[in-house]
């Protein structure tokens, strides 16, 4: 009964933030302002979307970001393409006795109204082959594809390290 009640209030929830963000998508598309870091097209969000700057001569670089579901149903990022970088990969550390080592995924899925946080020492987007030095106070674009087959154009800060520690996501 108490998962009902909670499952209704997450709907009507929704509802009120749908209406909320198509007033607020029009307002900004009106100032042309709305191909920014944050966006909710078929239900996901894209926020704090960052690439550790990298040293001079180094060959890959990676970037983290949270993907928050607003849909109904589980979704998924696929894959990630970057003029930066020859190729993306998805991956994630695993704990093989003690030692904390790097391994593809092919996919980070997302339930549904939840959020898949890529941190540091965790799930995260490798760019691998880079094409120059991510440097501190740039920003590049990266495109996202999603299992509900939607893409997702985002620019990504590059910093020396997140500033922000208010990921209380867990995941
Ligand atoms: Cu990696």
């Amino acid at each position: 009964m108490r998962r009902i009640g909670v499952m209704v209030l997450m709907v009507t929830a929704l509802f009120i933030g749908a209406a909320f963000a198509d007033t607020h998508g029009h307002k900004k598309s009106a100032h042309g302002t709305t191909n920014k870091t944050s966006h909710s097209m078929h239900g996901i969000v894209i926020n704090e979307a960052w690439a550790r700057a990298s040293t001079p001569g180094a060959k890959n670089g990676v970037a983290y970001l949270s993907i928050e579901n607003h849909g109904s149903t589980t979704n998924a990022l696929l894959s990630v393409t970057t003029p930066v970088a020859g190729r993306a990969e998805l991956h994630t550390h695993k704990n093989e006795s003690g030692v904390m080592k790097m391994e593809q995924i092919h996919s980070i899925s997302v339930a549904p109204h939840k959020t898949a946080v890529l941190r540091p020492g965790g799930d995260h987007i490798m760019l691998l082959g880079l094409e120059k030095p991510l440097k501190i106070g740039s920003h590049f674009m990266m495109t996202l594809k999603f299992k509900s087959g939607s893409e997702k154009s985002i620019k990504v800060m590059v910093l020396k390290n997140n500033v922000k520690k208010k990921n209380k996501h867990n995941h």
